[in-house]
């Protein structure tokens, strides 16, 4: 008989955004880093700080809280996207049909490995991180060294996007 090998499924490293501006926004964030310590078939590796940020979209909006995790995984992209989905729904997340409103909590696929994906339901790298301060300086909190699928060097990127007021979570931020 042939000797069976016992492959096991490969590791992917991901990087996820984290966002929320309603309902104790720091405590959702909190909440979500316990919940991620939690996810099936991944291990939690980095969480950067909680920084709180200017809206972007519609100002009439509280500011928000946001951090960057980095997680191991053998989940393949959309099943780690239904799992972040459901930990949104336990935390409360209603989809509205405003398109850029507040939320309680936003989990997003930031980076999956050196992917590139352009599906219905997801789109990798995320189609905002390029441009969105709230997202690169957290990266670059945890990835200093991070080159993007594109080959450009995250370092690239920070030196293009103003600080826009973005900041470490203190007692100066309104909500
Ligand atoms: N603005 C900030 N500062 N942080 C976010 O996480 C965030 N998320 C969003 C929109 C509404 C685009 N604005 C945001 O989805």
């Amino acid at each position: 008989m042939p000797e069976q090998q016992l492959e096991r499924p490969a590791e992917h490293e991901v990087y996820l955004g984290l966002g929320a501006n309603l309902a104790n926004p720091a405590a959702q964030l909190q909440n979500a880093v316990a919940a991620l310590n939690q996810l099936p078939q991944s291990s939690l590796l980095a969480v950067s700080s909680l920084y709180c940020s200017r809206p972007m979209g519609p100002q009439d909006q509280p500011d928000y809280v946001n951090a960057v995790a980095k997680i191991s995984t053998t989940l393949p992209p959309l099943a780690l996207l239904d799992a972040l989905q459901q930990i949104e729904q336990l935390q409360g997340r209603q989809r509205k049909a405003e398109r850029w409103g507040p939320r309680s909590l936003d989990l997003d696929i930031l980076l999956y490995a050196n992917q590139t994906i352009t599906s219905e339901r997801l789109t990798v790298p995320h189609y905002g991180l390029a441009q969105r301060e709230f997202v690169l300086y957290p990266l670059a909190e945890i990835a200093p060294q991070l080159t993007l699928p594109c080959g450009t060097p995250l370092k690239a990127l920070l030196s293009k996007v103003p600080v826009n007021g973005l900041q470490k979570l203190s007692e100066s931020c309104r909500w």
